[in-house]
């Protein structure tokens, strides 16, 4: 429902976000094997574990970075940017099936509904992670996707490097590894840039590749956004750890406390409550100040990055 006492840019963005997450539904709904194609279990666990749930916060980021170059267009057909968000949030989906599981982090309560290994069994949990991700790049790799080869091998290398245990996969097993040690400030921020900040990053970048194709992917926008989606994937990983403990179970969907409960590392353990909260601003700030050279353009990006910072769930 729109707030009363909402702004007219607020109602704009709040609605730019419900058309973009009911887009990203009715694609993933299309592009995901149906529950009566064999095998239907997996299939159907595939489904419960990616449809009707989830932010969808990577998805965004990516449609927001592509419209720092032309408009979205809102007709029917799917773009090589719907297909980027698909593919970003198939893998996200799939960090969470396996991070859900008995031996990662061990949690029944997923998008406030039971974690696929509970749902169904540990087998087809594996499975299911296994398939989404080989989904999202199958997707990203279709030939009649684009006439532009190498913009496609881009964003494919992009994405493998920053799922991978140079990224999002290595984050986690450093993640693991840490249980019950104390970390320093630095060593925490190098597991979370590549735990959680990895696919953050390679969504803005995705988006933004998609919308417009460089061969040089250090080039000075590239880098720029590098910096925006490096601080808030940070900051979104700070404020995780804040709403682990201030929030309950009910709003976030997931089990509260876990960290606590895990005796893991995180920004409030480290910082304190206070800190903490002055360091996800510190981020926000840092993350604002890197998309100066985009002008109005960034207007959904800053939006996105309020968002980030200002969510409750
Ligand atoms: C298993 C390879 C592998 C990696 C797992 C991302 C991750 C790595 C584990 C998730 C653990 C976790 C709760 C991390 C905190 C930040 C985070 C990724 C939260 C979940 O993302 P949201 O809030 O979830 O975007 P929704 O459900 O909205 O999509």
């Amino acid at each position: 429902m729109t707030n009363l006492f909402s702004t007219p840019a607020q109602t704009d963005f709040d609605l730019w976000v419900k058309l973009k997450q009911a887009r990203i539904e009715a694609v993933l709904d299309q592009i995901l094997p149906s529950a009566q194609t064999l095998p239907t279990d997996l299939h159907s666990a595939m489904r419960y574990s990616i449809l009707g749930g989830g932010k969808r916060v990577r998805a965004l980021l990516c449609y927001a970075a592509a419209e720092l170059y032309c408009p979205q267009s809102s007709s029917t057909n799917i773009t090589i940017t719907d297909i980027a968000a698909c593919a970003l949030e198939l893998i996200h989906a799939y960090s969470l099936v396996h991070d859900d599981m008995p031996c990662m982090d061990n949690d029944d309560l997923r998008r406030g509904k039971p974690s696929c290994h509970k749902q169904y069994d540990d087998a087809t949990a594996l499975l299911v992670g296994d398939a989404l991700q080989s989904l999202a790049f199958s997707i990203l790799s279709k030939t009649d996707l684009t006439n532009n080869a190498q913009q496609q091998l881009l964003m494919l290398n992009l994405l493998a490097n920053a799922s991978g245990s140079q990224g999002m996969a290595g984050g986690q097993a450093i993640d693991l590894a840490a249980v019950g040690k104390p970390l320093t400030q630095d060593k925490l921020e190098t597991m979370h840039r590549l735990k959680t900040g990895a696919l953050i990053e390679v969504a803005v970048l995705l988006g933004a590749n998609s919308a417009i194709y460089s061969a040089n992917p250090n080039n000075k926008d590239s880098l720029a956004l590098r910096v925006f989606a490096g601080n808030i994937g940070l900051a979104f990983q700070v404020v995780d750890d804040i709403l682990d403990v201030e929030a309950d179970s009910n709003t976030l969907g997931k089990t509260t406390g876990k960290d606590a409960e895990n005796n893991k590392p995180t920004y409030v353990t480290l910082l304190g409550l206070m800190q903490a909260k002055a360091y996800a601003q510190q981020l926000h700030t840092e993350a604002l100040l890197a998309l100066t050279p985009f002008s109005e353009q960034a207007q959904r990006l800053q939006q996105l990055a309020n968002f980030i910072m200002n969510r409750s769930f």
